[in-house]
């Protein structure tokens, strides 16, 4: 998890796929094409993003990336439960919750202390930010997510006031977030051990409305961890 592509093999087994990140929840410019590598062990999921920002933004070493979840403890209600992975070019991954619409605290300072997670980090060349991460399906750790193969998480609820899952880039010189709502749903591991899919989807821009005619993503299942190296 260095933040790039280390080797040939590394995300050769990974879905791709292009999404656009934006302000206010990707409605707005700056609009920063970005693609995304994505796959899953059936323990954790890894991402990496490749993201232009060239004559967007100003590229700055502060600048950070992140895939936050919130969601609700009781169906049909506003999302009362946060976790975040957050990833910095320069300095350590920060697993995070308690998100009060503004401020996110880091698990090991929550009560009960939690613990990071979190893996990965992230750079910038002449024409693109890269990033890198992997984030336990379910750590045990209760200031995380906890999915399962075959879930689908960031759908939304009706109002899509929970369920809601954002990937992006944190600018922290204008202090904004350049970002984009996604629905991810992880593969399970086949029974004929042979690579399936699960999608990944940039729902509609509009807001509240429901029908997503966004790009539909995959996740696939990955056979890195058994895979005999080159
Ligand atoms: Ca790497
Ligand atoms: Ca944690
Ligand atoms: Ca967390
Ligand atoms: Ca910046």
């Amino acid at each position: 998890m260095d933040g790039k592509i280390t080797t040939d093999y590394e995300w050769s087994d990974a879905s791709t796929y292009i999404i656009t990140l934006g302000l206010n929840d990707g409605m707005s410019p700056p609009y920063l094409r970005t693609k995304i590598w994505v796959k899953n062990d059936q323990e954790n999921l890894y991402i990496l993003m490749k993201t232009a920002y060239l004559d967007k933004i100003p590229a700055d070493k502060e600048d950070q990336a992140f895939l936050y979840y919130l969601w609700s403890t009781v169906a049909e209600k506003d999302w009362d439960q946060s976790d975040a992975a957050w990833l910095y070019q320069l300095g350590s991954p920060r697993d995070l919750t308690n998100y009060d619409g503004n401020a996110w605290q880091q698990d090991i300072d929550a009560t009960p202390p939690g613990d990071n997670n979190v893996q990965g980090r992230g750079y910038h060349d002449t024409t693109f930010y890269w990033f890198e991460v992997v984030r336990p399906l379910d750590s045990g750790d209760p200031w995380d997510w906890s999915v399962a193969p075959d879930d689908t998480v960031g759908a939304g609820n009706m109002e899509q006031t929970s369920d809601l899952l954002y990937i992006g880039l944190h600018d922290d010189s204008e202090g904004h977030s350049i970002e984009t709502r996604i629905t991810l749903t992880f593969a399970k591991q086949p029974d004929d051990n042979h690579p399936v899919g699960g999608t990944l989807e940039e729902p509609d821009k509009t807001p509240l409305l429901a029908a997503a005619i966004g790009l539909t993503l995959v996740v696939a299942y990955t056979y890195t961890l058994t895979r005999p190296r080159k």
